[in-house]
């Protein structure tokens, strides 16, 4: 059993987890309205990513015999400046679910919580990847610059990564 305090703060992880899903998969739809097609797919997988990170926190809740919520959907916005915007936004929108990660965190060493201070290490290590793959992003996007053929090559970057992390998961379900 959680305490209601930790029940409340992870439904509230639930949501946060949702709207990142949802705003990842409007980014997505954007890109491909764009021909960004390898920021589509990348866009795409991190909307499903975090998809799976709201069931692993929403069956959790379950299983500790509190009741996990669904989150409304909130209509995410559908237009981006630019795709280094958007990235930025995404970067953002990372630090910002580390923040809220590392307060639930702050929690379980408050309550004591140690079976869900447990569960969330995954979190931890999942949002240290998440920002510093960003990160990587961001920098290749500034050396790329804004010159004629930029969207171009930040597209096949893009890709590229991707394709390195699909690999690289499934090189981990291997293990
Ligand atoms: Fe689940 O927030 Fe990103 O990774």
């Amino acid at each position: 059993m959680i305490s209601t305090t930790m029940a409340t703060a992870l439904n509230e992880q639930i949501a946060l987890e949702a709207h990142a899903s949802s705003l990842y998969l409007s980014m997505s739809s954007w890109c491909e309205q764009e021909g960004l097609v390898g920021c589509a797919q990348f866009m795409r997988r991190q909307s499903e990513e975090e998809r799976a990170h709201m069931l692993r926190i929403f069956d959790y809740v379950n299983e500790r015999n509190a009741h996990a919520l669904t989150p409304s959907v909130h209509q995410p916005k559908h237009q981006f400046e630019s795709v280094q915007k958007m990235f930025e936004e995404v970067y953002a929108h990372e630090k910002k679910v580390t923040a809220s990660i590392m307060k639930l965190v702050e929690q379980c060493y408050k309550e004591p919580d140690h079976t869900t201070l447990l569960f969330l290490q995954w979190y931890v290590e999942e949002q240290r990847e998440e920002e510093a793959l960003m990160s990587t992003l961001m920098d290749k996007i500034k050396l790329i610059g804004t010159g004629g053929q930029a969207l171009y090559y930040i597209d096949k970057e893009v890709e590229k990564i991707n394709g390195l992390e699909i690999a690289s998961e499934a090189a981990e379900v291997e293990k």
